[in-house]
């Protein structure tokens, strides 16, 4: 069997070098335990509309990624959910978020294994998190889902008012809205349930999103609550997506 390269294999010059090395990440968390094998097929599914939004972030993603940093800011209790595929791309990344936010970081997996959760731990313990939640043995549940994903810790999502989900499923956004949170999401697919639910969807890839947010709620700490409500108020989900939709219905002409 033929085996996916190592990113020191994969010339500099190589017009889809950024988009290779993301495979060649992902592969080895597979490997590592940390990514679902359908957390592969999910990031290829990524990498298609990451296509057609020609691998950048839009000006239509910024304007919903400076909602996102507001809300965040707004929140008493923001709490970053990190799956698979978030820890296997970006455990820094959250972490430098987590820092900025003042937020907890938990773990929440579809395809829940003790061996994954532990490995999701490490990566994000490596990549100097503090305090990982999500791990515990007698969680608090969110009502209208079923186990694994229900899990919420107690002074985790379960008592969070915002919570960042990049990259899931449409019924745990969903659940979690129901229960009176606001949700802000990342995914690329702008039809998705996810994307279609959440109170603040970022259509862009997470490797780009996430530095991004933490700059942006770098630059708007300093705004006051009034001016961050403003920010709130003036973001229409529905219409974010259209545009992004747009954007990528213009790449087919070309
Ligand atoms: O780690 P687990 O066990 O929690 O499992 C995680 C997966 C991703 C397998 C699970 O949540 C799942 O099956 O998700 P879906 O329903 O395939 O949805 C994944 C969504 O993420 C799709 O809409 C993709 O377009 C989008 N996506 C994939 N990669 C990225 C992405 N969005 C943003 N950035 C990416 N890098």
């Amino acid at each position: 069997m033929m085996n996916s390269k190592n990113s020191q294999d994969i010339p500099l010059d190589h017009p889809r070098y950024e988009s290779l090395k993301l495979r060649v990440k992902v592969v080895d968390a597979y490997k590592a335990g940390i990514l679902a094998d359908s957390g592969l097929i999910a990031h290829g599914r990524g990498e298609a509309f990451d296509y057609l939004l020609g691998e950048e972030t839009s000006p239509v993603a910024k304007k919903a990624i400076e909602t996102a940093a507001a809300i965040l800011l707004l929140a008493e209790h923001p709490v970053i959910s990190v799956n698979g595929n978030t820890a296997a791309l970006v455990p820094s990344e959250v972490v430098d978020l987590a820092r900025v936010l003042d937020a907890k970081i938990e773990i929440n997996l579809f395809y829940r294994t003790p061996d994954r959760v532990r490995a999701v731990e490490e990566v994000l313990k490596d990549a100097g998190a503090r305090e990982v939640l999500g791990t515990e043995e007698n969680p608090e549940h969110i009502r209208g889902l079923e186990s694994p994903r229900s899990r919420a810790s107690r002074e985790g999502v379960y008592k969070a008012d915002v919570v960042l989900v990049p990259l899931e499923d449409g019924d745990r956004a969903e659940a979690l809205i129901s229960n009176g949170k606001k949700v802000v999401t990342i995914d690329l697919n702008p039809l998705s349930r996810t994307a279609k639910t959440a109170t603040v969807t970022i259509v862009d890839n997470l490797v780009r999103a996430i530095p991004y947010l933490t700059r942006e709620v770098e630059k708007l700490r300093r705004m006051d609550k009034s001016t961050l409500q403003d920010i709130a108020r003036n973001f229409d989900n529905q219409q974010n997506l259209q545009d992004s939709l747009k954007l990528m219905l213009g790449s087919f002409s070309g």
